[in-house]
């Protein structure tokens, strides 16, 4: 294998994983949820295993606030569109 072919074969391994990444939802989850402690499953707001731009967007747009639970302070990730619970993450 020549090395033009080499570089041809990587070109079409990456672009074949970029495609795959947005057509499978990963790409915006990465882009966009990776910072926060939410899992893939809890981004995916509808259940239909793949995470879109507008989940990704707004899971990605919440603010956090403290919150008791079982006597523990925790604290509660919301979504700053309309005030929803998203994940409330207490220390172990
Ligand atoms: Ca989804």
């Amino acid at each position: 294998m020549t090395s033009k072919q080499r570089f041809r074969l990587i070109l079409a391994v990456l672009m074949l994983g970029f495609v795959g990444a947005f057509a499978s939802g990963r790409a915006w989850y990465w882009l966009l949820c990776l910072p926060l402690p939410m899992t893939f499953a809890e981004v995916d707001r509808n259940r239909d295993g793949v995470v879109s731009f507008i989940e990704a967007s707004y899971v990605s747009s919440s603010g956090t606030r403290e919150v008791q639970q079982d006597g523990r302070r925790c604290v509660e990730y919301y979504a700053l569109k309309d005030g929803l619970p998203l994940k409330v993450v207490c220390p172990p």
